[in-house]
């Protein structure tokens, strides 16, 4: 089972429900993600099994990016031992992923605000000032307001290598552009992952039909505890409508390797989920992703977007 946003039509509002083999059934007594995230997990757990009522095929609706309301994405870095090496052979300044790598306090930043996430299916992107740029396949933790992990689901952190190692400070550069966060639309609730630390991890880099880069790992790898990692998230800010922790990357193709425009990239989890993504170049092709002024606060579209000059979910 796992937790969906989806509308019933294009223009329709939001709805949160449960997905499962006959489909999805609406959660009525929550109106958005952001509203189950700032209940307790107890109580999110009793609602999810108190959902039944009529289920209507997953065909028939549109997933949409698990996040909503004040939520944000934020990652994690260096939390594996590839992470590190990858960034040091890239880096000008290697000797700062030794010591984060080693340190207590872990590396975060801020990922991406509602409205800048991608799902399953819709275009990601690489920058068009960056001549090195990968995917990043990573488990993520959906967090209540409360720091509880209520689920799990996939992340696509899309990074420059390029930007990135030519100085660390412009790690927010690196990471933070349009089209540079995907989240599969799916949300397995914590109670169904027995141990996140031991789920498989694995990645494609498709190109002109064929694979270009294959990789494969374990989250048994990460070097972190992602409870902690939540704790460094909250020690310090408040999260009103929850968060979702992305908990960093353990496949880093090598300097030969460069995502590219008309990539695809798939990306599995077991357990919890998969997510593939077409890859475009530069902001002008992920303006659909821009919210009209009007829907700012207040009266948002369906789910919070506005396509601007055709839409996301195909290839260019
Ligand atoms: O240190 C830079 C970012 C690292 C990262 O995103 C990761 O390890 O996944
Ligand atoms: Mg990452």
């Amino acid at each position: 089972m796992h937790l969906v946003r989806f509308s019933r039509r294009e223009g329709d509002r939001a709805e949160v429900g449960l997905l499962d083999g006959a489909g999805v059934r609406a959660i009525t007594a929550a109106g958005s993600l952001s509203a189950l995230m700032r209940e307790p997990l107890d109580r999110l757990r009793e609602i999810c099994a108190q959902t039944g009522g009529p289920a209507v095929p997953v065909e028939e609706v549109g997933l949409l990016p698990p996040v909503d309301g004040l939520m944000e994405v934020w990652a994690a870095g260096v939390t594996y031992a590839r992470s590190m090496e990858a960034r040091v052979e890239e880096s000008s300044q290697a000797s700062v992923y030794e010591l984060v790598r080693a340190a207590a306090r872990p590396e975060l930043f801020y990922k991406a605000a509602p409205w800048q996430v991608v799902t399953g299916g819709e275009r990601i992107a690489v920058r068009g000032d960056s001549a090195l740029d990968v995917p990043e396949p990573e488990l993520a933790a959906i967090v209540n307001c409360h720091g509880e992990i209520a689920g799990y689901t996939v992340c696509n952190d899309v990074s420059s290598r390029a930007i990135e190692g030519e100085n660390p400070l412009y790690l927010p550069q690196a990471k933070v552009y349009a089209g540079s966060c995907a989240l599969a639309a799916a949300i397995r609730p914590a109670w169904e992952v027995p141990d996140p630390y031991d789920l498989p991890i694995a990645m494609a880099i498709h190109r002109s039909g064929q694979s270009v880069w294959t990789g494969s790992t374990s989250t048994s790898l990460l070097e972190r505890r992602i409870c902690d990692l939540v704790d460094w998230l909250f020690a310090e800010q408040h999260f009103p409508d929850g968060v979702v922790l992305s908990t960093g990357t353990c496949l880093v193709p090598g300097l030969d390797v460069t995502l590219q425009r008309g990539d695809a990239v798939s990306i599995d989890i077991g357990g919890v989920g998969s997510l593939h993504n077409p890859v475009v170049e530069g902001k002008d092709a992920m303006a659909w992703l821009v919210p009209p002024r009007a829907a700012l606060p207040g009266g948002r579209s369906h789910d919070g977007r506005l396509r601007l000059g055709g839409g996301g979910p195909t290839e260019e």
